[in-house]
């Protein structure tokens, strides 16, 4: 039992056809529900902590709670930093015990972008830490994308193999068309298949990365919405879609957003059903139960990472 690196989680994912769940946690009730998802799938797992969450629970305290659920279950788990937008916090995750970090250097040029990933590289390994970085820009909700568009924003194949080639890298974000929050699309959903098909051709041996993978699963929304919400128009990205996704290289999909629904949509219910009760703990504790149930639900149905531990 350990806090491991992704190194031959995303070995086995890569010539297989499921990939690693890597899912974003700000407290102890996430952290518990995804982890108790994982003992019951037997699945690899990474938890993944932005630089927001770490400031919201103050970064030792998740790093504990990601340790104790280690020494708690037995369980082999990778934590990792989730758009790293500096060198600096890199190195502060790396010197804290993350085993995984990504830079996302995505909006700087890419000779820029090259240079920071490759500074965050040599210090990582150095250290025995793999690091992810991005290419390309994700696609917000007003980038109603055209065929031009699309190839400005979206990865290009040649240089994801420049860029890994030179960085020496060990996984890459690529963006085809997801973005983050509950606001993907407009209209029809549409990721670049061909394109992330081609990227895998031209680097194969790179674990790439499916970052905006919530599927803003209708059933919390309509949950949220029932019972006070105001979240018109949610759109994720179809399950089938991520199943897609998954047999063209992608090792890792990163998912937040379907945590934050299923949560909300708990215990918002919970609240409007039990008017009298101001207990956290009755109803914090079925907002993990449906955490667990939602990441139960991915790493079975979806990511086809069960019992692949
Ligand atoms: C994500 C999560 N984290 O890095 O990419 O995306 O908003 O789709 O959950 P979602
Ligand atoms: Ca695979
Ligand atoms: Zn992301």
């Amino acid at each position: 039992m350990a806090l491991v690196t992704t190194t031959e989680m995303f070995k086995k994912a890569l010539n297989s056809d499921y990939a690693v769940g890597a899912f974003n946690v700000n407290n102890m009730e996430i952290i518990q529900g995804i982890v108790d998802a994982a003992i019951e799938e037997n699945a690899p797992l990474i938890l993944q902590v932005s630089a927001g969450a770490r400031k919201y629970a103050r970064s030792i305290y998740l790093t504990k709670l990601v340790e104790a659920a280690v020494e708690d279950t037995g369980l082999d788990i990778a934590l990792h930093l989730d758009h790293g937008e500096d060198f600096d916090i890199c190195k502060k995750c790396v010197d804290d015990g993350f085993t995984s970090v990504m830079i996302d250097g995505s909006k700087h040029p890419f000779e820029e972008n090259i240079k920071m990933t490759k500074e965050v590289v040599d210090y990582a390994h150095d250290h025995g830490v793999v690091v992810e970085a991005e290419l390309g820009r994700l696609a917000g909700v007003e980038d109603n994308i055209n065929v031009d568009e699309r190839s400005a924003t979206f990865t290009d194949p040649q240089e994801a193999k420049e860029f890994v080639e030179r960085t020496g890298v060990d996984s890459l974000a690529v963006a085809i068309g997801t973005s983050h929050g509950a606001y993907k699309f407009k209209g029809t959903p549409y990721l670049d298949f061909e394109r992330l098909d081609e990227i895998h051709k031209l680097i194969p041996e790179i674990p790439l990365v499916l970052h905006g993978a919530s599927t803003v699963i209708p059933e919390f929304v309509d949950k949220c919405n029932k019972y006070g919400g105001n979240i018109p128009g949610a759109q994720g990205v179809p399950e089938d879609m991520i199943r897609e996704a998954v047999k063209h290289g992608v090792c890792k999909v990163n998912i937040d957003t379907d945590i934050r629904l299923a949560m909300t949509a708990e215990i918002r219910k919970f609240l409007v059903e039990n008017p009298e009760v101001f207990d956290p703990r009755k109803y914090l504790g079925p907002a993990r139960d449906a955490v667990k149930g939602m990441v139960s639900h991915k790493i079975r149905d979806v990511l086809g990472a069960s019992n692949k531990r």
